[in-house]
């Protein structure tokens, strides 16, 4: 019995010394890191995050918030690059059960195929957070929160300028011929934006899509399927490609076919980077639809806020404007991506 009473009161002393963080490496943190974040428990939050790829501008920018945030967080981040394959996606999520990490994140690749392995997260307790694009799964408690955009809007941002545009440049009422570049197949930004644009669209009978295809978001991609678009022959007045880097692929392929980007085929894109902002201040493209790719800070504040039994909104939307090439030059400056 004294035995382990004495246990006892060793592992509370232990406990609360481990919980105001006296085991925490000693030393001052180093300015400008976050000290360790803990979970209830008291330990460090570690977070394994699995990020699509590196195929856009918009994806390093997107990459680079999460880990600096993690860092400003004191948050452990376990991170992995799936080169835009689902099944690296999953053998990640895998890896980090098998760690036992405090909390799951990702932006998946495509919105389907996720139901199994996300049950078995549920199964081993660990939360998951999805961050960028949405998943399709049957049990909705297989995740907390989506922190991301609202791609619809997007699409339909994008669809009501142009509309707007070419209206004021002589279009009201005529043929316009639309050529689209779209996301990654079967992601939520190619399958939503491309129903924002549609919904404004269906009310525009003389608006028609000529030309469609993927360029999987890289600028490769955007420039090959210009190319082929061109090759054609086909008429077309305005490109709407679903991010700013195949649009800055499908310049190049204008400019090597000797036809005018932003002049002889009207250009909208999505992401507004900052070689979107460049391509509008070179008179090549004529607006971009802002999609914020700075999730960071709110992925770490919503895994604190989780861990300490705080209840997180479902859809943790970002707040995203649009910039017309007309405002580029002055909006520029203050881009942080
Ligand atoms: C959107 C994001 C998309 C970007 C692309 O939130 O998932 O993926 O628009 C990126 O640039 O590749
Ligand atoms: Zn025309």
């Amino acid at each position: 019995m004294k035995r382990s009473l004495k246990l006892l009161v060793i592992t509370a002393a232990l406990f609360a010394l481990a919980s105001v963080g006296l085991f925490a490496n000693g030393q001052k943190e180093s300015a400008g890191a976050g000290t360790a974040a803990s979970s209830s428990s008291g330990k460090t939050i570690v977070l394994g995050f699995s990020q699509v790829g590196a195929e856009s501008e918009w994806r390093t920018a997107n990459t680079r918030s999460i880990q600096q945030a993690a860092k400003d967080a004191g948050i452990d981040l376990k991170f992995s690059d799936a080169q835009q394959q689902q099944q690296n996606q999953i053998a990640a999520i895998r890896s980090f059960i098998a760690q036992k990490v405090d909390v799951i994140s990702f932006s998946p690749v495509v919105t389907t195929g996720w139901d199994a392995v996300l049950q078995e997260a549920k199964s081993a307790g660990i939360p998951v957070i999805l961050t960028d694009r949405a998943v399709d799964v049957k049990d909705p408690s297989l995740y907390v929160s989506l922190i991301g955009s609202d791609f619809t809007l997007e699409g339909e941002r994008a669809a009501n300028w142009m509309l707007k545009f070419m209206d004021d440049h002589g279009y009201a009422n005529k043929e316009v011929s639309v050529a689209e570049i779209e996301g990654t197949v079967g992601s939520a930004p190619a399958i939503d934006r491309k129903k924002g644009w549609d919904n404004v669209m269906k009310d525009h009978s003389n608006w028609k899509i000529v030309l469609d295809q993927t360029g999987d978001f890289t600028r490769a991609g955007g420039k090959q399927v210009m190319e082929a678009f061109l090759k054609t022959g086909k008429h077309i007045d305005v490109l709407f490609a679903h991010n700013d880097d195949m649009a800055i692929g499908a310049i190049e392929a204008m400019k090597e076919a000797g036809v005018n980007p932003g002049k002889d085929i009207r250009i909208i894109s999505i992401d507004a980077t900052k070689g979107g902002f460049q391509a509008m201040m070179a008179g090549e493209l004529n607006c971009v639809v802002e999609c914020n790719p700075l999730l960071g800070p709110q992925l770490m504040q919503a895994v604190k806020d989780m861990l300490a039994g705080k209840t997180l909104p479902r859809w943790i939307k970002t707040n995203e404007g649009i910039f017309p090439a007309d405002v580029a030059a002055k909006v520029f400056p203050t881009r942080q991506y």
